[in-house]
């Protein structure tokens, strides 16, 4: 009698199986992992009619955009190709469980020794907006920056009218 109101022994497997993995991962299908790689290089960037031989990111001054939604994983491998010691802080995110992926040198990492990479990797938790990067040892962050653009959960609006266009726009030092 008592017996009958249990619910059957697969049922319950199914029903805990879904609590416990909904409770992890509320939207698996939703969130993606995206890649980038960051090669740290020497290169001559012109401005205002003078070249100068400057520390970047791919060759690109400022450096290449990071884009991800709210949700997504960032993996993010930076070779260091240059004589100096390195680091990238991505400014403003939130490392939560993932504080090694922050970026100070000497603070939550060895800075990259030349010749070696490191492979930062962290996800988007309850932020969008948007915020950047840069070098986080030494006079390297003078050239080394560029923006992350966070967007929101596809099919989450902006707390605002949905913008036309976005254009990034970074102020930097004159070289
Ligand atoms: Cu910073």
């Amino acid at each position: 009698m008592g017996a009958s109101l249990l619910p059957s022994p697969p049922f319950l497997a199914v029903f805990l199986f879904s609590l416990v993995t909904f409770s992890v991962n509320p939207e698996p299908a939703l969130a993606i992992t995206r890649h980038y790689k960051f090669d740290v290089m020497l290169q001559n960037v012109t401005r205002l009619c003078h070249t100068k031989s400057i520390v970047t990111v791919n060759g690109k001054f400022p450096g290449p955009r990071i884009v991800a939604r709210e949700g997504d994983r960032l993996v993010i491998k930076v070779v260091n190709h240059v004589q100096n010691n390195i680091s990238i802080h991505w400014h403003g995110i939130r490392q939560l469980r993932s504080g090694w992926a922050d970026g100070p040198a000497y603070i939550t990492q060895c800075p990259i020794q030349t010749g070696q990479s490191y492979v930062y990797n962290y996800t988007i938790v309850g932020q969008r907006g948007t915020l950047w990067w840069h070098a986080h040892i030494s006079w390297l962050r003078s050239t080394l920056y560029g923006p992350i653009i966070l967007l929101p959960k596809r099919g989450t609006p902006y707390p605002f009218a949905k913008p036309y266009k976005q254009v990034p726009i970074i102020f930097g030092n004159r070289l």
